[in-house]
């Protein structure tokens, strides 16, 4: 996908409040701090997406509108340990209604650091995924940070951890060097049937 117009739409607090659907929407999610606002830049190459060092920081669920057509969309992360159990449950309520309400939805990349195995509430997620039929793949992100030959073995670990669920597709990237980001965006044409 090469986006020619990227617009912020907006944040959405509450599930009275997504944008219309349009013909295409792919959301990222991932742990705390695993990427997801800096691969959405990486591929929309231009930074629009709030990055930051500290943990957490993505609360809403926001809206990116690419060419009038489509959405990306930015996920709060979870597992990030700072924060009371009450806040927590409050967004994985929010995130579950999301998948599950939101029809339109084609695609979830589910980020994962590619430096890491696979943690309890990756694998949660995948699980649930699974279970309520939302399609998804597998980000690998920060792959910059692991010699090539510790990617390879990372993804092998990473595969055989989470083999027991099914197959799925797995893009290794780096927001850093780009690597991987034509992949990925070639791979979000063939979503949005471009
Ligand atoms: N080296 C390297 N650092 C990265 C990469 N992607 C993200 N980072 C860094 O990781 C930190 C978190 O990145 P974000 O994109 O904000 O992560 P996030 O998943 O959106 O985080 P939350 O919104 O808190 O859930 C930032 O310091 C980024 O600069 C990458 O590919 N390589
Ligand atoms: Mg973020």
């Amino acid at each position: 996908m090469q986006a020619r117009k990227v617009e912020f739409i907006k944040s959405v607090f509450s599930k009275n409040d997504y944008p219309q659907p349009l013909s295409g929407e792919i959301a990222f999610a991932g742990r705390s701090n695993v990427g997801k606002s800096s691969l959405l830049n990486a591929l929309l190459g231009i930074q629009i997406a709030k990055v930051s060092q500290v943990p957490g920081k993505t609360r809403a669920i926001n809206y990116f509108l690419i060419d009038q057509k489509y959405y990306f969309v930015d996920l709060p992360g979870y597992g990030y340990a700072r924060v009371s159990k009450e806040e927590k449950e409050k967004w994985n309520t929010f995130l579950t209604e999301y998948f599950y309400e939101r029809k339109s939805l084609q695609m979830v990349f589910l980020l994962i650091d590619h430096r890491h195995e696979v943690q309890t509430n990756d694998i949660s997620m995948v699980q649930w995924l699974k279970d309520i039929r939302v399609p998804f793949s597998l980000i690998l992100t920060k792959s910059d940070k692991l010699s090539r030959s510790q990617q390879l073995k990372m993804i092998e670990t990473i595969k055989s951890q989470l083999s027991f669920y099914g197959e799925y597709l797995y893009f290794p990237t780096s927001s850093e060097t780009r690597d991987g980001i034509k992949e990925l965006n070639s791979y979000i044409s063939n979503i949005f049937g471009e």
